[in-house]
């Protein structure tokens, strides 16, 4: 996702926090952040290219074989080194120091926390877990109405932001409150699903990218060849 996409996610996120979680995040987030998770979810896109950086880029993404609409952690993570391999580190990180105080001097949980929180946002992007040989869409080119773009981008931006002047005033805030009463009165029933995982399991990010190829070969690759302009399809 874009910005925009990574605020909503935190945004969002941050609303069913335990006072428990409210307490702790607290506690590692910046002075900058002013108390707000949103505020710092983009962060490991504004870092990813920097040279001691450059090890995490590959983490935001689990590309799957060309035209495989299934996704499989020990061919597509390999070495745990994708967004489910990072989910996976960065909960236990987290994890490990709330019951041990000595991960707290071996890891670096603020930046745990905003990777974590980065992550969990990419992994449900569809084309996040595209296919390998087009870089999750980034190489296939097609217009978003008028405007010359990527697949990648179209899902990561363009559509969002469409959507927020058609439906939305051109706000995120009043996107983020429609979406907020959507979980609350319409898909209430999900939302408590969200919250449960495997027993013994510290995260479970294999079905979110499980959901994701599935809904990239349904949606974000049909009719999405190489020249073809999309857009105008965008009923809410
Ligand atoms: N991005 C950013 N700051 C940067 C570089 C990129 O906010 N310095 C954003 C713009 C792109 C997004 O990152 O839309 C792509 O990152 P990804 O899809 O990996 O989250
Ligand atoms: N996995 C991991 N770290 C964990 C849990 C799981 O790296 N804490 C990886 C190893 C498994 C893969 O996830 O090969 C799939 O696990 P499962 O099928 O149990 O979700
Ligand atoms: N990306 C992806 N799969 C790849 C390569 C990149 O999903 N194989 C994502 C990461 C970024 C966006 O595409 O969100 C743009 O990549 P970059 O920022 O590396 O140019
Ligand atoms: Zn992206
Ligand atoms: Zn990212």
């Amino acid at each position: 996702w874009g910005d925009d996409g990574h605020y909503a996610v935190c945004k969002i996120a941050q609303g069913y926090f335990e006072e428990e979680t409210v307490v702790a995040v607290k506690k590692l987030l910046p002075a900058y952040a002013d108390g707000e998770l949103a505020a710092v979810c983009s962060w490991p896109d504004e870092i990813k290219r920097l040279p001691q950086w450059k090890w995490t880029a590959a983490l935001h993404f689990a590309d799957t074989p060309d035209d495989k609409c299934n996704y499989d952690y020990s061919r597509d993570c390999p070495n745990d080194w994708c967004v489910t391999g990072a989910i996976f580190n960065y909960t236990n990180q987290l994890m490990s120091a709330s019951k041990d105080s000595q991960s707290i001097v071996h890891y670096n949980l603020t930046e745990a926390l905003m990777f974590l929180s980065h992550y969990m946002g990419d992994i449900h992007q569809p084309l996040h877990e595209g296919f390998l040989g087009d870089l999750g869409g980034n190489k296939v080119k097609v217009n978003w109405y008028n405007q010359e773009t990527n697949l990648h981008r179209v899902w990561d931006d363009m559509i969002i932001e469409s959507a927020l002047e058609k439906y939305y005033n051109s706000s995120l805030s009043v996107m983020i409150h429609a979406l907020q009463d959507k979980l609350k009165y319409g898909w209430s029933n999900d939302v408590w699903s969200w919250g449960s995982c495997q027993l013994n399991q510290t995260a479970c990010p294999n079905p979110y990218a499980s959901e994701s190829i599935d809904l990239a070969c349904k949606y974000a690759y049909t009719n999405a060849t190489a020249g073809t302009t999309l857009g105008g399809i965008l009923t809410l």
